[in-house]
């Protein structure tokens, strides 16, 4: 029996210590305010996490929300979690590895994202130091990867139209219609008649639908969506399994895969025949990897998600969207999709795909000045700290 391989490693001589974390709150407008079944935000606030080790430092970005409406989580719960609760339990680990880190804290209940930001950021750093990037890492097989965007719910369908043709033009393999009830099947019908039975398109719901809803979102069969991402509220996996019965579209989940144990089961269920990978929402790009393996063991195609990251947040994004598996356009949109100056160097489509970067870690640095600009503030947190010592 062959089992998935595990993911990759760096040679332990070249994994250093953990100093301290640096969390660093940044706050980006956003081109259009994006609007879905959760709510309508302007401004993209994030966490940025940096690790320092005795070698070199990495980076990791938290994709909570301020406000708990994706998730439970929200930024400055999650900045509370590091501070009190992860990074101590960090402090008595001898090697920043990721594999380490995740170990030191698995007592630690939920807050995957929170989590998932600090892992990030040490494995940037052993990577960094061992000189390998991530998708070689993970095991990436993909140079340039698909890209999609995600098409906020819009007041009116001819606003939608030319949102979504100025999306084409661009060069976006895949558009993704947020949906919620009473702005569905009339914006995919236009949609579908404007621009073709070839586009590649697909809708999301962010669990705004019951399953009383089922024969209303049936309606949407007809204009062959590659999938509808998440109808149901995300504790709902029977619900999807019945719903899935009764629909032609096929289900993505996203809120409601926490872990490879949930994919298994949701697999398993008939609950979802594609699911949406988000480091954040699982913890990190080590259990990723673990979904997008169960994903590839039951023949379900996986794709990576995206949650209004900053070039710190998409250039892990691209790493873990060039495994084999991953073989759906993920919500891969270049940074002028959201930002009209990110914190890195900017990512831009090339013909409708982006490059996975190759250099060591996550293989992008913030721009001091636009990092500068984008800051709201700063805090230290060294991993002595319990003991009075700098680490
Ligand atoms: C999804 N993302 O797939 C999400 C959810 C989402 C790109 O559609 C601010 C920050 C607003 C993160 C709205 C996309 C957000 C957000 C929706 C994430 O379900
Ligand atoms: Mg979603």
């Amino acid at each position: 029996m062959t089992k998935p391989s595990e993911a990759g490693e760096t040679p332990a001589r070249s994994i250093g210590r953990p100093v301290g974390f640096e969390l660093r709150r940044v706050s980006l407008p956003l081109v259009r305010p994006f609007r879905t079944s959760l709510g309508t935000e302007a401004d993209r606030d994030a966490l940025l996490v940096k690790a320092v080790t005795t070698d070199v430092a990495g980076w990791g970005e938290c994709v909570a929300m301020a406000e708990p409406l994706y998730s439970a989580e929200y930024l400055d719960g999650c900045a509370d979690v590091i501070r009190h609760f992860l990074v101590p339990a960090i402090a008595a680990c001898s090697a920043a590895s990721a594999t380490a880190v995740a170990e030191a804290y698995r007592h630690v209940r939920g807050h995957p994202m929170a989590k998932a930001a600090v892992e990030t950021a040490v494995l940037d750093a052993q990577l960094r130091a061992a000189g390998m990037s991530l998708a070689t890492f993970l095991g990436g097989t993909r140079e340039r990867v698909d890209t999609g965007v995600s098409v906020g719910i819009m007041d009116a369908v001819g606003e939608l139209l030319d949102v979504v043709a100025g999306y084409l033009d661009d060069g976006y393999r895949r558009i993704k219609l947020k949906i919620e009830p009473g702005w569905d099947v009339e914006p995919v019908r236009a949609v579908r008649e404007r621009f073709g039975d070839d586009l590649l398109l697909q809708v999301d719901a962010n669990g705004a639908y019951t399953p009383a809803d089922a024969s209303h979102l049936a309606r949407l069969g007809p204009f062959d969506l590659l999938m509808i991402e998440q109808p149901l509220p995300e504790d709902d996996l029977t619900g999807h399994a019945a719903l899935a019965a009764r629909l032609r579209t096929p289900i993505c989940l996203d809120e409601s895969i926490t872990s490879a144990r949930s994919a298994a089961v949701a697999i398993t269920m008939g609950a979802t025949a594609v699911v949406n990978i988000k480091p954040g929402r699982v913890g990190g790009y080590l259990e990723a990897r673990r979904i997008h393996d169960v994903c590839a063991a039951h023949g379900v195609p996986c794709w990576i998600g995206g949650m209004l990251e900053t070039g710190l947040g998409r250039a892990p994004n691209l790493a873990l969207a060039a495994l084999p598996n991953c073989t759906l356009p993920g919500d891969i949109s270049a940074s002028s999709r959201y930002f009209r100056r990110d914190i890195t160097e900017p990512f831009e489509i090339d013909n409708g795909q982006m490059a996975v970067p190759v250099g060591p870690g996550i293989g992008v640095d913030p721009d001091p000045d636009a990092l500068a600009s984008a800051t709201v503030s700063t805090e230290w947190i060294p991993c002595g700290s319990r003991f009075g010592t700098a680490g």
